[in-house]
C-alpha cells in the first residue's frame, strides 16, 4: 500500500495529526449532493467554526483534481459546493477518480477511508445511510455499512433518515460487529427526530466514556467504526409521524420516476426539503451543527487519553 502519495493535507491539520492534537474530519457529499447552493456555504464555513470553537480542527475531505484532500480552504469548498462536475464518490469510485483527476464529494464511506488513511480517528456527518426499505426486492444497501464494518473511525451522526428501513439497518449493523453508541440517549434517533422506535445498545453519558470505547475497541485488536448515535436537539425536533408522511411522499416520487442506484439518496433528500419548503433544511442544519460539536469534544477526549 502506498496511499501517502495520493493524500493531500493541509499543513494545519497535517500539523495537528503528527502533534496528536484534536481534529475532526467531515464529509462533503452532504455539501454537494444533501444541501442546496449557497445554504451549503454557510453551512460548510459554519460548521468549520463550531469545530474550531470545541477546541479540534476540522478536515474536509474531498478528491479535486484526483488527489484525496484533507482540510479544504475557501475556494475548494465553493467548488463543493457548487457542485459542477462533482460526482458523489463511495468506494468503488475512488481509484477511477484519482487515476483520471476528477472532482467528487465523498460520502461517509468514503470520508472514512480518507480520514483512516490521513489517521484522524473521528469524523461528524448528518446521517448514514444504510439499508434503504425494499432492499430485498432492489438489494439497495448503502456501502456506509461496509465501511463502518471494516474501517477504524469512529461517526457522529444523528441516526439515520427513514428513508431507510432503520430496523433492517440495524440489524445489518449488528450483524458487521459495529458498536452503536447512544450519546446521552435510549434511542437511536431518527434524524429529524429524536426517537426512531428503535433502541441503542448502550446510552453513555460524556464525551470521555466514548473516547475510552474508542480507544479500547482498537486496542483489543477490534477492528471496524463505531456508531455514535447523537439526537437532534430537541428544540429542533421534527414530528415523527408529520416527517414520516412526508419521506413517503418522497419514495412515492421516486419510484414513479424511476430514481435507482446512487442517485436514490441525493433525490429522496431533495424531495423532503422541496415538500417541506424548507422546515425540514433547518433542523438538518442543526443536527449537523451539533454533531460537529459532540464529535469535537469526544477528539479533545481522545486526545488526552493519548498523550
Ligand atoms: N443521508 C442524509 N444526508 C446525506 C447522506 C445520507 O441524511 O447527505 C449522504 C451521505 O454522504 C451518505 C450518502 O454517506 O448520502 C449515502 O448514499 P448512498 O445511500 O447512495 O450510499
Ligand atoms: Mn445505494
Amino acid at each position: 500500500m502506498n496511499y501517502k502519495n495520493y493524500l493531500s493535507i493541509t499543513d494545519e491539520v497535517a500539523q495537528a495529526i503528527k502533534e496528536g492534537k484534536p481534529v475532526v474530519a467531515l464529509e462533503s457529499t452532504i455539501l454537494s449532493h444533501g444541501m442546496p447552493y449557497p445554504e451549503n456555504v454557510e453551512f460548510a464555513k459554519n460548521v468549520e467554526i463550531v469545530v474550531r470553537k470545541a477546541g479540534a480542527i476540522p478536515a474536509t475531505t474531498a478528491i479535486i483534481d484526483g488527489k484525496l484532500k484533507v482540510g479544504l480552504n475557501s475556494d475548494e469548498l465553493e467548488l463543493m459546493c457548487k457542485a459542477e462536475n462533482v460526482g458523489k464518490v463511495s468506494r468503488r469510485d475512488v481509484a477511477t477518480y484519482v487515476a483520471t483527476k476528477k472532482n467528487g464529494a465523498t460520502t461517509v464511506a468514503t470520508t472514512m477511508m480518507i480520514a483512516e488513511m490521513a489517521n484522524i480517528p473521528i469524523f461528524a456527518t448528518g446521517g448514514i445511510g444504510g439499508v434503504h426499505r425494499g432492499a430485498q426486492e432492489t438489494m439497495d444497501i448503502s456501502a456506509d455499512l461496509q465501511e463502518l464494518a471494516h474501517t477504524n473511525v469512529a461517526v457522529v451522526g444523528a441516526g439515520c433518515k427513514s428513508i431507510l428501513d432503520i430496523g433492517l439497518t440495524l440489524e445489518y449493523l449488528e450483524t458487521m460487529g459495529v458498536p452503536i453508541l447512544g450519546y446521552q440517549t435510549d434511542d437511536f434517533p431518527a434524524f429529524y427526530s429524536i426517537k426512531s422506535g428503535f433502541g441503542v445498545d448502550f446510552n453513555l453519558p460524556d464525551a470521555k466514556t466514548v473516547a475510552k470505547i474508542m480507544k479500547t475497541k482498537w486496542e483489543l485488536g477490534l477492528n471496524g467504526g463505531i456508531l455514535i448515535a447523537n439526537p437532534i436537539p430537541e428544540e429542533y425536533s421534527l414530528d415523527f409521524d408529520k416527517i414520516e408522511a412526508v419521506i413517503n411522499q418522497a419514495l412515492i416520487l421516486a419510484e414513479k420516476q424511476g430514481i435507482k442506484g446512487k442517485e436514490t439518496t441525493p433525490f429522496l433528500l431533495a424531495s423532503i426539503k422541496d415538500i417541506t419548503e424548507g422546515k425540514s433544511f433547518a433542523s438538518n442544519l442543526q443536527l449537523a451543527y451539533n454533531n460537529a460539536k459532540v464529535a469535537s469534544e469526544i477528539a479533545v477526549e481522545y486526545s488526552k487519553l493519548n498523550k
